[in-house]
């Protein structure tokens, strides 16, 4: 039977993710049969799947997965999944597109992964390979499926790298790549922190030169790694004193001064000296680093001041979905009135007792929400308990006064009450203009 020679290639997930593995597949061509398994009933994306590749949606298909020559696994779904666990002990192999990506790719590759600071890295080193006239590619966990990349042909990419992608991946031949800190995160889907950090280590073994912050140990690359291995915050990459100010330093050059950087927040200066440090195994100039460093932003929902009204400054933070970038968001704030920080959502299991001792130095209102705001509510002696982020800010919009902040930094995912966290932060954005708009009229026709 002629059908039966074809490479049987099961995918599965149908998101971003799925939907780029199908099509890099398709382009490929070959003597291959695809097919899509989905646990979702209705998974994102199925209406743009082409009509030949069949879709099995709202369950597993264990005929399918353990027929097939290859799976491929979206970072959505846990190796650990009996399903998969079943196919894995048959030897059938099990990737990543990040993988699928490895092997296909033959510009230089840039990764990126930690707890935090993985999107603003990227994009800061995407921002100075285009200001050196780079035709790049940035993608990845960022939002863009490093698949779809390949296609445009690109001279270098960037990817961010998320700890379950680097799981399913092991033949990338990095130029650079970084693990810029570690905090807890995805407890969910982990052991523990070990399982963590060890699925994020993974990037040292698939990279020429290994990047590593030396303000946090556990970012270190192991002794058994074959890369050159150097550091950022401390090391190669750190900070000097020049003219009397703060500068940004590379092997000892000073570079520019902290106060040029156009990022705000203290994490978007160790920020800078990892991407410089990237910028730099590719032979981005400096003065492409430094342009990019000067003009770049920022990414929306990353402490993004959204409206001021009547003196009270509204802040997006909504991509602060674990403590650790709660604690970077309040690091160093200094406000004339009252923090007003919305928390809460989807904890994935972590713990936020980290929090406390931070608040406590703060004039705070804490606003709890969500399905997991009541892991909160010990952390102040008076918080206000809601179910949701907008009846949060119904309150905050009534209380708060000329000089004070009202933030959302969940620390947590969105999950339980929002599509993802773009979601979250746009419904922040929008209720916040209507409500303030709303309070506004009232305060008039009174
Ligand atoms: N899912 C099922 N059944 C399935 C497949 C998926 O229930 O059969 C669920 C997953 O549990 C998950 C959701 O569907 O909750 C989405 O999973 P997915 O693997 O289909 O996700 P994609 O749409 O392909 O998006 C993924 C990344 N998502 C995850 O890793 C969860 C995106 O990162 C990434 O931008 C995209 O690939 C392109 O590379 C998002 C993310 O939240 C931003 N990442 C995590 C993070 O940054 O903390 C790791
Ligand atoms: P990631 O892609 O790893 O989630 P982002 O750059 O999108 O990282 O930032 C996510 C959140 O973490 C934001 O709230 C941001 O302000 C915060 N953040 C950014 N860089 C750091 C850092 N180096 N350390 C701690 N928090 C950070």
């Amino acid at each position: 039977m002629a059908g039966t020679a074809k490479k049987q290639i099961v995918v599965i997930g149908l998101g971003m993710t799925g939907l780029s593995v199908v099509n890099h597949l398709l382009r490929k061509g070959g003597d291959v049969d695809i097919k899509v398994i989905d646990t979702r009933a209705t998974p994102p994306g199925a209406e743009q799947l082409p009509s030949n590749v069949a879709l099995h949606a709202g369950g597993w298909n264990m005929d399918w997965l353990l027929s097939a020559d290859q799976i491929v696994a979206s970072p959505g779904i846990a190796l650990a999944t009996p399903q998969l666990q079943d196919a894995a002990a048959k030897g059938i192999e099990i990737v990543g597109d990040i993988e699928l990506f490895a092997r296909d790719v033959t510009a230089p590759v840039i990764g990126i992964t930690g707890s935090n600071g993985k999107s603003t890295v990227t994009s800061l080193v995407g921002e100075m390979a285009k200001a050196a006239g780079v035709n790049v590619g940035v993608g990845g966990n960022i939002g863009f499926a490093a698949l779809d990349m390949l296609a445009y042909g690109h001279e270098l990419y960037v990817l961010e790298l998320s700890s379950f992608q680097l799981e399913t991946t092991s033949s990338l031949d990095m130029a650079a790549a970084v693990f810029l800190n570690l905090s807890e995160d995805h407890m969910d889907r982990y052991g523990g922190m070990d399982d963590y950090r060890q699925a994020k280590l993974r990037i040292y073994d698939q990279t020429q030169l290994a990047v590593w912050n030396q303000d946090d140990i556990q970012t270190q690359a192991p002794a058994t790694t074959q890369a050159e291995s150097f550091g950022f915050s401390q090391g190669e990459y750190t900070l000097t004193r020049q003219e009397g100010a703060e500068w940004l330093a590379a092997k000892g050059e000073p570079i520019m001064a902290v106060t040029d950087i156009a990022l705000v927040g203290r994490h978007n200066v160790a920020n800078c000296l990892a991407a410089m440090a990237l910028a730099d195994a590719v032979g981005i100039d400096r003065a492409a680093q430094c342009q990019a460093m000067r003009e770049y932003c920022g990414l929306p929902h990353r402490c993004q001041q959204v409206l001021e009204h009547r003196g009270v400054l509204w802040v997006n933070d909504s991509k602060a979905t674990n403590p650790a970038s709660t604690l970077a968001a309040l690091d160093g704030l200094q406000l004339p009135g009252k923090l007003h920080l919305l928390v809460g959502g989807d904890g994935k299991g972590a713990e936020f007792s980290s929090l406390k001792p931070v608040l406590a130095a703060l004039d705070v209102t804490l606003y709890c929400y969500g399905r997991d705001g009541q892991a909160f509510a010990n952390l102040v002696s008076s918080p206000v308990v809601v179910e949701t982020m907008q009846q949060a800010m119904d309150i905050a919009v009534e209380t708060a006064k000329s000089g004070d902040m009202v933030l959302l930094s969940p620390a947590c995912a969105s999950f339980d009450q929002f599509t993802n966290f773009m979601v979250r932060g746009d419904t922040f954005t929008a209720y916040a203009k209507a409500i303030t708009e709303h309070n506004a009229k009232e305060t008039v026709s009174e």
